[in-house]
């Protein structure tokens, strides 16, 4: 399995940078979908616990393990970099989204969350993951946006 993970980090690096739109996992997407956070404009100043909606069109919403076309689940990627960027970018587009602070999965279809941030800045991303919690291909994702908790 390491060799094939390899393999596809390797193939991926070579893919993602020759051609200018990048590939997530083998489930597709309509390109035109967009995913966004309906109530929080970047660099809005927020109290916590945050809430966050989350917005999507061009595709539905259905739980993890649903296997239906043009569906997906949403994840917040909070305080890292933009998917596919960080040193484990090629393997989330290929292999899934973790699951950890960092990665909330909205599995069960939520639209939205609220969620407990410390004072400080904090970045969000939504990112929407298929049946198996990986990318699709073209991947829907948002806008990074930057948001200050004031207390
Ligand atoms: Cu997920």
């Amino acid at each position: 399995m390491k060799y094939f993970r390899t393999l596809g980090a390797a193939v991926c690096t070579t893919i993602c940078l020759a051609v200018p739109l990048w590939a997530g996992g083998e489930t597709t997407s309509n390109p035109e979908a967009k995913v966004y956070i309906v109530n929080l404009a970047d660099g809005a100043e927020v109290s916590s616990p945050v809430m966050v909606v989350f917005g999507l069109s061009g595709m539905g919403v259905a739980p993890a393990g649903t296997e239906k076309e043009n569906t997906g689940h949403h994840h917040l990627l909070i305080d890292r970099p933009p998917l596919g960027q960080g040193e484990d970018g090629a393997d989330e587009l290929s292999y899934g989204i973790p699951a950890d602070e960092n990665h909330l999965h909205f599995g069960g279809g939520q639209t939205e969350a609220t969620v407990e941030l410390a004072p400080g800045t904090h970045t969000l991303q939504l990112v929407m993951g298929d049946m198996g919690h990986v990318p699709h291909s073209t991947p829907i994702v948002s806008d990074v946006i930057t948001i200050t908790v004031t207390e």
